[in-house]
């Protein structure tokens, strides 16, 4: 039986209520009409405390004092590191060079291992230090690095680890720990995702040497661009705070080479502004995840990233995987069927980096050796969340999707169809939304 979705909606952003759908001829990629009138999209930026960021910017345009260190990015620090309870943090303007920094302040070079299931900054910020990323397989539960297979990628060129933190799920970190210690590498954290997670009760940001957050506009904490690098080793954080600024140790005293990394005052006053929200961002995003269990619970073939446990996350990702045998529909099919309906997601993380260049050209059989990126990347898809949709709206969500599954041999792309189902109207309404008359 069809589960009916509520016609009226709550709108938490603005967006135009939502319809309910029942029949195959609901879906607008059969012909009805989309269910969102404004798209709902992964990654619209939450922007809390508006009056209070913009007393601030008053502030600063006032002080004149827009980067280098000024208070609202001292503020920043300090109150970062005080939630993730490590010693330094030092902000930088976005996460990729923040990683950058902490790979070459830590002296990684040669070899590093890190995940193929991840964004594409995490790899290219090591080849951009001319360190060679090598591609370890994930872990098909928890979608990070597996560290049953990363000893065997370990080579004399070898020099560290850099596990990633994705969703916001900690990797496993005692593992790396312990392959690292052993082995004499340097171990490092992509925490992008993972502000406000904890591992064993500690909040992620103050594991291996050095973890790095991003605060950019799709973070559920943004700062427009940013990003944070958190240690408690006094001279890695001394070293990487210089790095950051062109390398400067003193008046007039340049020490090593350097970037330039520094985040501005608008960029820290915005993080500041949304730190400061950040449990009720939590709670917002823990809402829509609990919606989402609601919505798709049972449905074959769609699996939703879960977040058990005792530890605190901050599920800011809601990741579906969807298996095509099971489902009747590819992730691909799914996620155009959600398009036609205003509901516009994202495949992340597809290509795995193997996949992507200069990787794949260096080594074309990478794949071989990562089944279970290679899966992930065939299956998951990343839904809107945030404080840009609500329960209302995803429940609609859901029965969009509980309709696709129920009709799912009449939604297959049009090409694998035989050409006497391939009415006008059928192939009008399989293009793209802005393709349609
Ligand atoms: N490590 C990991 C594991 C990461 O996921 C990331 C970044 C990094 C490192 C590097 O962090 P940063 O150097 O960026 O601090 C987005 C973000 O650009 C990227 O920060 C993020 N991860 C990645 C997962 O997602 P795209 O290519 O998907 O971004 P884009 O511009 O297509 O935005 C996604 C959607 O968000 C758009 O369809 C619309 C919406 N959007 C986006 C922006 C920027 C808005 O509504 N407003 C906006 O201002 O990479």
């Amino acid at each position: 039986m069809l589960s009916q979705a509520k016609a009226a909606v709550e709108h938490p952003d603005g967006t135009a209520p939502s319809s309910t759908k029942t029949r195959l001829e609901d879906l607008a990629i059969a012909g009805g009409e989309p269910a969102f009138q404004e798209a709902l999209t992964v990654g619209r930026p939450n922007l809390p405390g508006r009056e209070v960021f913009l007393r601030r910017l008053e502030e600063i345009l006032d002080s004149r004092i827009l980067t280098n260190g000024g208070p609202y990015l001292q503020e920043f620090e300090c109150q970062l590191a005080a939630y993730l309870q490590v010693e330094h943090c030092i902000a930088v303007c976005n996460a990729t060079i923040g990683l950058e920094i902490a790979a070459r302040a830590l002296g990684m070079e040669g070899e590093v291992i890190l995940p193929s299931f991840t964004f594409i900054a995490t790899a290219h910020a090591l080849e951009w230090q001319r360190i060679t990323p090598v591609f370890c397989d994930v872990e098909p539960g928890s979608h990070n690095i597996d560290p049953a297979r990363l000893e065997e990628l370990i080579t004399p060129r070898t020099t560290g680890i850099v596990g990633v933190h994705l969703w916001g799920r900690p990797c496993a970190i005692e593992a790396l720990e312990a392959i690292a210690g052993r082995r004499g590498l340097h171990l490092m954290f992509d925490a992008a995702h993972a502000l406000g997670s904890t591992y064993r009760g500690r909040r992620v940001g103050g594991f291996g040497e050095a973890e790095v957050f991003s605060f950019h506009a799709t973070k559920f904490v943004n700062a427009f661009e940013g990003g944070a690098i958190t240690t408690n080793n006094a001279r890695l954080a001394e070293r990487m705070r210089s790095m950051r600024g062109f390398g400067v140790t003193g008046p007039d005293e340049v020490g090593w080479i350097g970037t330039n990394g520094k985040m501005s005052e608008v960029s820290a006053a915005m993080g500041l502004t949304a730190l400061e929200s950040m449990p009720e961002l939590i709670a917002t995003n823990r809402r829509n995840h609990t919606a989402y269990a609601d919505a798709l619970g049972g449905l074959d073939g769609l699996k939703l990233t879960a977040f058990d446990g005792p530890e605190d996350h901050n599920y800011q990702y809601v990741v579906l995987e969807v298996d095509e045998a099971q489902a009747g529909l590819s992730r691909d099919r799914l996620a155009e069927i959600l398009r036609a309906e205003n509901v516009i997601t994202r495949r992340y993380f597809t290509p795995g980096c193997h996949r992507s260049e200069p990787y794949r050209a260096r080594d074309p059989h990478a794949a071989e050796r990562l089944p279970v990126t290679e899966m992930l990347a065939q299956r998951t898809l990343a839904l809107p969340t945030g404080t840009a949709i609500g329960p209302d709206q995803i429940a609609v969500i859901g029965s969009i999707m509980r309709l696709a599954l129920e009709h799912a041999p009449a939604l297959q792309p049009v090409a694998a169809l035989p050409r006497s189902a391939m009415s006008p109207a059928r192939l009008d309404s399989a293009a793209p939304p802005e393709r349609r008359k």
